[in-house]
């Protein structure tokens, strides 16, 4: 069987606990607590450590998922979770403030991976109106390609299992 590690990153509410407990086909490892400070404006609970989840894909193919803590005072877990990961997703909520900085932040915390490595990266972004997103996808894909030619962009929503899948099938395969 062929095993793969994968990470997803990107900002606070993001949905990366949200994507790996709706993917993950057994029980997911997760690592929240109560959010103080700022998070707890906009959620009640956030990741400190990691989450973990695990999914067998088809007969030959067993996913690991990790999602690193979207706050920038955990940043030292991001390297450790990285190791030896064959891919990175970013996942960037569409509504947020300012979300194509938030990319170009995740983008360049990630860069040895990105750019050293040449790792394949694929960009997810939820809650947008997906007929309408604003910013939209060539926006994104703008700030990508001041990274590397090729990033795909998906606009997708992290709850739907269906979709999670096709976000981790275009890693696999790009
Ligand atoms: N509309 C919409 N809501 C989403 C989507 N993904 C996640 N959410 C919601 O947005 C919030 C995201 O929270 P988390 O999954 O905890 O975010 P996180 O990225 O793990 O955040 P940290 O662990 O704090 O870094 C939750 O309230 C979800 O229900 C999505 O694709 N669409
Ligand atoms: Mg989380």
């Amino acid at each position: 069987m062929f095993e793969h590690k994968i990470i997803f990153t990107g900002p606070v509410g993001s949905g990366k606990t949200t994507l790996i407990k709706a993917f993950s086909g057994s029980d997911p490892i997760l690592t929240e607590v109560r959010a103080s400070d700022d998070v707890s404006k906009i959620k009640d609970q956030t990741t400190v450590a990691m989450d973990y989840g695990s999914v067998i894909l088809d007969a030959e193919t067993k996913v690991h998922l990790y999602g690193t803590p979207g706050q920038k005072r955990f940043d030292f877990m991001w390297e450790i979770l990285s190791r030896g990961s064959m891919g990175l997703v970013i996942l960037i909520n569409g509504s947020a403030e300012k979300p194509l900085e938030d990319l170009h932040f995740y983008l360049s915390a990630f860069k040895d991976l990105i750019i050293e490595q040449d790792l394949p990266v694929v960009v997810g972004i939820n809650q947008v109106d997906k007929d309408n997103p604003m910013p939209n996808r060539s926006d994104y894909k703008g700030i990508t390609e001041q990274f590397r030619i090729g990033i795909p962009v998906l606009l997708m929503d992290a709850r739907e299992e269906r979709e999670v899948r096709r976000l981790v099938m275009t890693l696999l395969f790009s």
